[in-house]
């Protein structure tokens, strides 16, 4: 664990990032820092739980045909309006709404798209489960052109930024800029965050995988295959006992594999071949995707790289399979021995 030898806050390290190493623009600058003041604040929001009345639903449903937790629309509008008059961004991208938003005509547009799960395990709130808020970071490919869905529709390659904040015993912010995995906690007495590991890594290696195991009889051969040898221990083909954990909120699970390693997987299943998966690619996959290789661990849809998916629809899902490279890459050499083609 990163001990920091003297306290940096979020604001140098950017300004660090920018000055020292040329490795992001002022304007992204400002983007990150913007995105971490709205954390912050659903962070107030949610630690209020049922003293401010804005537990339980909504009473709709969003673009996914998910009921809707008071929670998931007031993180929505949180980001909306931290990120709207800035003039760092052409529009915003969620997973609680249909299509882009483009910056309205009364404030600047600028140079980068910003996509994000709001509130990512919204299932988790009610029972104090931790939960979080992820965000990616793309290039508006038309400067100055009205922002259409297909200026999202960019590989998670082509990030520039990625990261999440876990709402949960402490509040997190974990960041990538291109340059490693950075973490940062929140001090609720002063509001600053503050770095408190400057390089996360990814195990290699583990004995710790994370997958619904209730959708068993709906896996495909290779995962099947997978986790029938975890589950089989020491005296199975791996020689060595493996432990589950499963807490339904991607980001609180990302986040154990980004500190101590392990396998997610959220894997493609025979429930609904039009769905090949549960996660959305654009603001799920693809950030947790970029933070994971990002701290030496590798993200996969079984057949190859989160990161390399050419994207055909703004909520797309995708097959997830992320985390200590080893078992990635046995997982995909598992799918390639028996030839199923995912996309
Ligand atoms: P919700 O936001 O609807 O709770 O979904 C959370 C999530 O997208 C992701 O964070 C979890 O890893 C996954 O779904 C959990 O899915 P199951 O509920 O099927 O285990």
């Amino acid at each position: 664990m990163f001990t920091p030898s003297r306290s940096v806050s979020l604001t140098q390290y950017l300004i660090e990032t920018q000055r020292g190493r040329q490795l992001i623009s002022a304007e992204l600058r400002l983007l990150l820092e913007v995105v971490a003041r709205a954390c912050k604040r659903i962070s107030y929001a949610v630690g209020k739980g049922a003293l401010t009345g804005i537990l339980g639903e909504a009473g709709n449903t969003n673009v996914q045909g998910e009921a809707q937790k008071k929670l998931d629309v007031i993180a929505n509008e949180v980001l909306l309006e931290a990120n709207a008059w800035g003039g760092h961004l052409a529009a915003m991208a969620s997973e609680e709404m249909d299509g882009p938003y483009p910056i309205p005509d009364r404030y600047p547009r600028g140079e980068f798209l910003l996509l994000f799960d709001p509130l990512d395990g919204s299932s988790n709130i009610d029972v104090n489960v931790s939960i979080g808020t992820i965000f990616s970071v793309l290039r508006m490919p038309e400067a100055g052109a009205v922002p259409r869905i297909e200026h999202f529709l960019q590989p998670g390659r082509a990030q520039l930024a990625a990261g999440y904040a876990v709402y949960g015993p402490s509040t997190l912010l974990v960041l990538t800029v291109g340059a490693g995995a950075a973490c940062f906690t929140l001090d609720r007495e002063t509001g600053s965050w503050w770095l408190t590991q400057d390089r996360m890594t990814v195990p290699r290696s583990t004995r710790e995988f994370a997958i619904n195991a209730s959708n068993a009889r709906h896996w495909e051969p290779p995962v099947r295959r997978y986790i029938d040898e975890l589950l089989a221990g020491a005296s199975g083909p791996r020689g060595a006992d493996f432990n589950m954990r499963w807490v339904a909120s991607m980001v609180a699970d990302v986040h154990r594999v980004l500190t101590r390693g392990g396998i997610f997987m959220y894997p493609r299943d025979a429930r609904d071949a039009l769905r090949p998966g549960r996660l959305r690619l654009m603001y799920e996959a693809n950030p947790m995707g970029l933070l994971v290789e990002q701290a030496g661990g590798a993200a996969s849809t079984g057949m190859g790289s989160i990161l390399e998916v050419q994207p055909a629809s703004l909520h797309q899902r995708v097959p997830v399979i992320l985390g200590s490279t080893e078992e990635v890459e046995r997982l995909e050499a598992y799918h390639r021995e028996s030839g199923q083609q995912l996309t």
